[in-house]
């Protein structure tokens, strides 16, 4: 149900921020993380997405981001992504995503901040270079850095810290913003989630958009249970109702 205080903060906000996590790429054809068709039910986040796995299997976890790297480039940004881009018509728009995938930027979007970085980029654990391509691999499979040192995906795996200046950014644009937005992120993940409480503590109107109840659902003032592909561009024309 629409609720009128929803209508209200919609026509006085300026500032919003919309918080994202995989859920809003499943209609791209990207799977999720979690659920039942989440990408981990078939391969354990412990065994992969962490350093200890990329040194002991380096082979493993590099062929593991390639395929994926190869359903995120053939993948393309839905209506979810290309409504959060047109709300920059309506508001000072900040993207603060889970995402790594760059469906947001690809969509337009102006101001994106990746928390878990971005799956096109890697870099030398030895020496820290950065690179965007990696072209060949040696004969056990992993790519390697001019300096011999071993690539690896510019994502964020568990136990390692959130890139500073980012993670602060997002605090920033939250504790500004009016509306915060949360799409298609099971709040599972910290600090990530953690987001949730602190644009709360700012008196931020929270809307949550997702086809399922989450952990920070009660903190919701406003929710919409369902795909954001479908909602986001519902929301985006009552916006244009009310603002055009
Ligand atoms: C739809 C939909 C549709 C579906 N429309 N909705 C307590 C406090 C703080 C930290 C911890 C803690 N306990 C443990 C920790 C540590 C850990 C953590 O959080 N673990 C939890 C699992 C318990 N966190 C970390 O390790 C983080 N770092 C850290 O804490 O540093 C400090 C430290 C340093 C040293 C030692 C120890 C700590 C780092 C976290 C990094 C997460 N990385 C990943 C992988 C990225 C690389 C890759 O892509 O491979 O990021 S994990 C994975 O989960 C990915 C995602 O960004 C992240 C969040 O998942 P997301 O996006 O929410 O997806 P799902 O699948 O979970 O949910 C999808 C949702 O969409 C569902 O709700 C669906 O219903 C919904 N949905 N279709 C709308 N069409
Ligand atoms: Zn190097």
């Amino acid at each position: 149900m629409l609720e009128k205080h929803f209508i209200d903060a919609l026509k006085k906000a300026r500032q919003i921020v919309f918080f994202t996590g995989s859920g809003i790429s499943a209609e791209s054809g990207i799977p999720t993380f979690r659920g039942e068709e989440g990408l981990w039910n078939k391969f354990k986040p412990e065994e992969l997405a962490n350093f200890n796995a990329f040194i002991k299997n380096p082979a493993l976890v590099t062929e593991w981001y390639n395929f994926r790297r190869e359903i995120v480039r053939k993948a393309l940004p839905n209506p979810g992504h290309l409504s959060i881009y047109e709300f920059e018509k309506f508001y000072d728009v900040t993207v603060v995503t889970q995402n790594v995938d760059n469906l947001h930027r690809r969509a337009g979007s102006s101001k994106v901040l990746e928390l878990h970085g971005n799956i096109e980029r890697n870099f030398c654990i030895s020496c820290g270079k950065d690179a965007v391509e990696m072209h060949e691999k040696d004969k056990s499979g992993v790519f390697r850095c001019e300096c011999g040192g071993l690539l690896r995906p510019g994502v964020v795996w568990f136990g390692e810290n959130l890139p500073t200046a980012i993670f602060d950014a997002a605090e920033v644009a939250i504790s500004k913003s009016d509306i915060v937005f949360v799409a298609g992120t099971s709040l599972q993940v910290y600090p990530a989630a953690s987001l949730v409480h602190f644009a709360k503590g700012f008196n931020c109107y929270i809307v949550e958009i997702n086809t399922e109840t989450t952990p920070g659902s009660y903190l919701a003032d406003q929710k919409f249970e369902g795909k954001s592909g479908v909602h986001i561009p519902a929301i985006l024309e009552l916006v244009k109702e009310l603002k055009g």
